[in-house]
């Protein structure tokens, strides 16, 4: 038997704690020049490559489905039974995903849309107000989810068919590059997953905190200040790495039941309190306008008038999920054993797309409703106060509204925890090496990475930096991910026909 310590890949974290040091100091010696080089990557990635993520993302959906309805769909991953129910399956993957966006950005994407449609719809008009409950449907819809999934069938095969005792991401990147994704390249692989992870979390807190603590102030009285916003992220960081500490089955397991529960009341509640009647015509014209626009919503990149919208949401919504993607792959193979590739590819895009179209289409068009029947200008309240306290001010004005801003706090605490519990799990079993089939990585190395992945967000925030800056930052620790994402998807075609072609049958 190995011992525990010589299980750790002790380079990859010298790396990333070196890099991350390296961010933070700088933000302590020079906060805004650092600002300002991010800003300036992060627009140079937004006008100049926008085209690279648009044809990546749009291409996986496609090879995602062709696989899931192909010749391959039938195969199992791995020989066991299901290890989770289909509930639980769901639940884990809907809420490694999700974090507090769905409550922020579910309740108050629309506005920013409203304002600024751009594909010459006129702002504030009836087609904007449409157009806006639309496109966030769009943006955390199919596409988005279908992301995660080639990666999530790859690991999978490698781990369950073909019985890899590391679940690391170079590995999957070997059918294409061979021997270059063993030694140095393979670690560098795993460094640039590791490195999207953390852009991609920065993100989620740098929205979630702000959200959570504009709740406290309405509850508690308590004033919203950046420290404060630096407490909310500790208590957060203590939260899920005590779920991420006890694993998948009894941690992240049981926190992601209870989250989906609260998330679902949360948005049974608003569907009933609001005006049901808006909110029901809204979602069946947002679907005929999703389909009618799914094309052009997939590729706009403005090339003519380069206004910014909605190129540069379509850029930094594809960055996120991108950052994300190798992470959820991984962590949707960890619970997918016993499961067909049909079934991984389409329960993904259809629990994801049913989650979120339920979750954004009734919180945003409640509060799009609350806006147009003059209850509250909803746009005034954003662009003047901003998303999170407009999010609270709103809520506390329907029935039972200390009530529910209560949930929100708990919903935005468990909903972060949950997405972070998976980050951290599964960069811990990128950095050990070896992980027996039913294993779990090093509890240690969950404890470390659970406290890397809060680290920069944290100081960002200390230092006054706003959201744009930690969402800027994902834009760029995505970039290098979209190349092993690619590689991944290649291979994943390739190790099934290599596999055909040692085995003498087809799969
Ligand atoms: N996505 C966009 O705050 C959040 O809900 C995190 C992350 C799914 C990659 C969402």
């Amino acid at each position: 038997m190995k011992s525990k310590k010589s299980n750790i890949d002790f380079s990859m974290i010298v790396i990333v704690l070196g890099f991350v040091f390296a961010v933070v100091a700088y933000f302590f010696i020079s906060p805004d020049q650092s600002k300002q080089i991010i800003d300036l990557i992060n627009n140079y990635i937004l006008s100049n490559l926008g085209f690279v993520y648009v044809l990546l993302v749009l291409g996986s959906l496609f090879l995602g489905v062709y696989m899931g309805a192909g010749r391959f769909g039938h195969i199992k991953l791995g020989e066991e039974k299901k290890e989770f129910s289909e509930f639980a399956w769901a639940a884990m993957m809907f809420c490694s995903s999700m974090a507090a966006g769905f409550i922020y950005w579910g309740s108050m994407e629309w506005v920013f849309h409203y304002m600024k449609p751009g594909l010459g719809i006129i702002p504030f008009s009836a087609e904007a107000a449409e157009y806006a409950a639309t496109i966030p449907l769009f943006y955390w819809g199919f596409s988005a989810w279908g992301i995660y999934l080639i990666p999530a069938v790859a690991f999978a095969f490698l781990r369950y068919n073909l019985k890899n005792e590391r679940f690391d991401v170079s590995i999957a990147c070997k059918p294409l590059l061979g021997k270059y994704a063993d030694g140095i390249g393979g670690k560098i692989i795993n460094i640039i997953f590791l490195f999207g992870i953390l852009g991609g979390i920065g993100t989620a807190l740098g929205i979630g905190s702000p959200l959570v603590s504009a709740s406290l102030n309405h509850l508690f009285g308590i004033e919203d200040t950046p420290s404060l916003r630096f407490w909310v992220i500790v208590v957060v960081t203590v939260i899920f790495t005590i779920s991420a500490y006890n694993g998948v089955k009894k941690g992240i397991r049981v926190l992601s039941n209870a989250n989906i529960i609260l998330m679902l009341l949360m948005v049974i509640f608003i569907f009933f309190i609001g005006n049901t009647g808006f909110i029901v015509k809204m979602q069946t014209t947002s679907l005929g306008l999703l389909i009618d626009n799914y094309f052009k919503m997939s590729t706009y990149l403005d090339p003519v008038n380069n206004g910014g919208d909605p190129e540069s949401w379509l850029v930094f919504y594809w960055a996120w999920w991108l950052s994300y993607a190798i992470f959820m792959g991984l962590f949707i193979a960890r619970i997918s054993r016993g499961r067909t590739i049909r079934q991984v590819i389409f329960g993904g895009l259809g629990y994801g797309f049913a989650g979120s179209f339920s979750m954004f289409s009734v919180l945003g068009n409640f509060s799009m409703d609350m806006h147009l029947r003059g209850v509250m200008d909803v746009v005034k309240g954003v662009t003047e106060n901003g998303g999170p306290t407009t999010v609270i001010e709103m809520y506390s004005k329907i029935p039972f509204g200390t009530v529910f801003i209560l949930a929100i706090l708990v919903a935005s605490i468990l909903s972060m925890a949950t997405s972070f519990d998976s980050a951290a799990y599964t960069m811990a079993m990128v950095s050990s090496k070896q992980i027996s089939l039913s294993g779990s990585p090093d509890k240690r190395l969950t404890i470390f990475w659970a406290l890397t992945l809060a680290a920069l967000p944290m100081v960002i925030m200390l230092f006054n930096g706003s959201l744009a800056h930690v969402q800027a930052l994902s834009v760029v620790l995505a970039l290098p991910t979209c190349i092993i994402y690619t590689i991944i998807v290649i291979s994943c075609f390739k190790m099934f026909s290599d596999y055909e072609k040692t085995s003498g049958h087809s799969l």
